[in-house]
């Protein structure tokens, strides 16, 4: 995994330790299992990183079962005054429609591990480095006040960048890793916006499961 950030004028960084071809192996043969990151922390909430949540094995299975099941459609996005097209697909659970056996089992295994009761779940389908998602932040008006964002990666490794709304900006930059998981809690959305960059080199497909707190089912 890595991490880089700027702070104004100060810059730090957490270097790659191996390049990304044998973190990719690594990751396949199960190792790096780190230990929990807090990237940023806000009055009221903060970023933080968990890897290895889902085992290597568990993510491949899971990326590949939802691959096959999820109801995908295209994604429209506000961006300014206009509606424009996400380049990835999605796929959406409402309650009160049954989740699959396999989003159950990771609701509860995120919800448990963060203490969160989770009441909403979405799937994101980058099928390959042309594949985005645009600077925002989740500002559904269905979601509580200081909501809990948490988003378990399956597949490619895709980098976030993270950045404050105000100037200076302050940004991070983090590889998603599959079986892990980047949890947003409190005011994260109030100041902080995410964006899952476009990849120039062949990368092939990631899906991310969202899990969220809405205010009611
Ligand atoms: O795919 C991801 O991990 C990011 C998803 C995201 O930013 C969103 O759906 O709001």
């Amino acid at each position: 995994m890595a991490i880089h950030g700027h702070l104004g004028r100060s810059t730090y960084r957490t270097p790659r330790a191996l390049p990304r071809v044998y973190k990719e192996v690594a990751q396949q043969l199960g190792f790096f299992a780190q230990a929990e990151l807090t990237l940023a922390r806000t009055r009221a909430g903060d970023i933080r990183y968990l890897p290895g949540v889902f085992s290597a094995i568990e993510a491949t299975r899971l990326f590949e079962r939802l691959l096959a099941i999820a109801p995908w459609s295209k994604e429209t996005m506000r961006m300014y005054d206009k509606m424009v097209e996400v380049p990835r697909l999605v796929a959406w659970y409402r309650d009160p429609e049954p989740l699959p056996a396999e989003l159950q089992m990771v609701r509860e295994r995120v919800g448990a591990l963060l203490s969160v009761k989770f009441n909403a779940v979405s799937l994101n389908y980058y099928r390959d480095g042309n594949d985005s998602v645009a600077w925002h932040s989740d500002h559904d008006e269905e979601l509580t006040a200081r909501p809990v964002v948490a988003l378990l990666s399956l597949g490619a490794i895709r980098e976030m960048l993270l950045r404050t709304k105000v100037l200076p900006r302050r940004q991070l930059r983090c590889d998603l890793e599959p079986g892990s998981i980047l949890v947003m809690r409190g005011d994260v959305q109030e100041h902080w916006e995410h964006h899952i960059p476009k990849v120039h080199r062949p990368t092939s497909a990631r899906i991310s499961v969202a899990l969220r707190t809405k205010i009611s089912p």
